[in-house]
């Protein structure tokens, strides 16, 4: 168990971590699970799982309004939750950490509030082909309401890389790009540093969906240069509703209040408001303080594990997956051969992928099927659906096995 650990000491027994999630030890029609939906959502260690049971057992209350000590823990739970984040992401401060419900609202926050501001009609939103929804409609939204513009950065195909040719000129016409690190159903790993640095030189906001890979590799918001940028707390084995929105702070205070209501005001009359100061300004309402608390405490954990040990340990399993799927005839692979992130997507010939994921299920054996929230991309790719495996750092070599064992018995039935 990894708990009570030396915050420093890193996880080096992969086989052991397994221990810390209850739910891996579950059967699932009859057989031991094997979780594969990671790109969905991650388990929860224990931990996490405590860590949000104390809080209502100990420490809850409402937090910023109370004098009392319950609400003062409760201020406290939350407030340093933030201060984790900003260490993790190596933001700046505190401040320019927004909690939200999770990267859709993060995105839908900047689209309408940043949006609201700073786009006007015949403007340009500059997106990539391989956004998940999340990072699509808002903006069709937005621009919509205004009259402004999207224009896209192409895939390649197949092999899952931004076209990158004309991206200066792209860039020309754009007020903000606003693309995914880690693709969820290609795999491609984009190279944010170098696409950020590039908006900045043409003066375009830059926004990173960092939905895959804020729990699969380390992010330093202030080397990237974002920004705005998201992510989910449980995707990174954190609970479900509380995200994050990073923004550097100069955005944040020009931007007007996202959602109106308590917490995110300094002076209320009749016909109008002044509003509090960031990231204030943008949390109204009660917040998910014991969400919080279970997103510290994710964060912790995964810090222990190491986010390069996390990552060469994804790489390893998503490249044996590949190798293997490719000894299967019939089978066509998408995403990139070189730097594939935890995410193997693909169909095999005659076989329907939701047929692939049900059958796996009946092994008990969790896998995705269908268009991963990438409609636009699968369409420009020629197909409806696929299945897909995504991995985190508790799969094992030989959960890889037992699934490539299902995709075999399919192609042998359809192929
Ligand atoms: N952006 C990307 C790149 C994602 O993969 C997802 C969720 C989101 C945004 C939205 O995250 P949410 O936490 O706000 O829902 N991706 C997936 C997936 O691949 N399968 O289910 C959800």
């Amino acid at each position: 168990m990894t708990q009570g650990l030396d915050p420093t000491e890193k996880i080096k027994d992969w086989k052991s971590i397994r221990d810390d999630f209850p739910i891996l030890n579950k059967e699932i029609n009859g057989h031991q699970l094997v979780y594969l939906d990671n790109a969905a959502s991650s388990q929860k260690p224990q931990v996490v799982i405590d860590a949000i049971r104390k809080h209502y057992e100990d420490n809850n209350a409402n937090v910023h309004r109370g004098i009392h000590e319950l609400s003062n823990r409760a201020t406290e739970t939350y407030e340093a939750s933030r201060r984790r984040v900003a260490k993790y992401l190596n933001a700046a401060r505190p401040e320019e950490v927004i909690f939200t419900r999770g990267t859709t609202e993060s995105i839908n926050l900047v689209a309408h509030s940043w949006g609201q501001s700073n786009i006007c009609a015949g403007d340009t939103i500059l997106l990539t082909e391989m956004e998940h929804h999340s990072n699509l409609v808002p903006w069709q939204i937005m621009a919509k309401r205004i009259g402004a513009k999207l224009e896209f950065i192409s895939v390649t195909g197949d092999d899952g890389l931004l076209d990158l040719t004309d991206l200066d000129e792209k860039l020309d016409r754009a007020k903000i790009l606003a693309f995914t690190h880690f693709s969820n159903t290609l795999g491609s790993i984009n190279p944010v540093k170098e696409l950020c640095q590039r908006a900045r030189k043409a003066e375009v906001v830059s926004l990173v969906d960092a939905a895959q890979s804020a729990g699969h590799t380390t992010i330093d918001v202030q080397e990237i240069d974002c920004d705005f940028l998201a992510f989910s707390g449980h995707k990174i084995c954190g609970p479900t509703g509380i995200g994050v929105l990073y923004g550097k702070k100069e955005q944040l205070e020009e931007m007007p209040p996202y959602q109106g209501g308590g917490e995110m005001i300094s002076k209320v009359e009749y016909l109008e408001s002044t509003f509090n100061v960031i990231p204030h300004k943008f949390e109204a309402g009660t917040p998910n303080i014991a969400g919080a608390a279970g997103l510290h405490t994710a964060i912790d954990y995964i810090d222990r594990i190491g986010l390069s040990a996390i990552f060469k340990h994804d790489q390893h399993l998503a490249n044996q997956t590949v190798k293997r799927l490719q000894e299967i005839d019939g089978i066509r692979i998408f995403g990139p051969d070189n730097q594939r992130s935890a995410v193997v997507s693909f169909v095999l010939q005659d076989a329907h992928a939701l047929d692939l994921a049900t059958m796996a299920d009946q092994k008990g054996i969790a896998i995705r099927a269908g268009h991963h929230c990438n409609q636009p991309l699968l369409t420009k790719l020629g197909v409806p659906s696929t299945a897909r495996a995504s991995f985190n750092f508790y799969n094992t070599e030989s959960e890889v096995d037992r699934f490539i064992e299902v995709i075999q018995q399919v192609q042998k039935m359809f192929v």
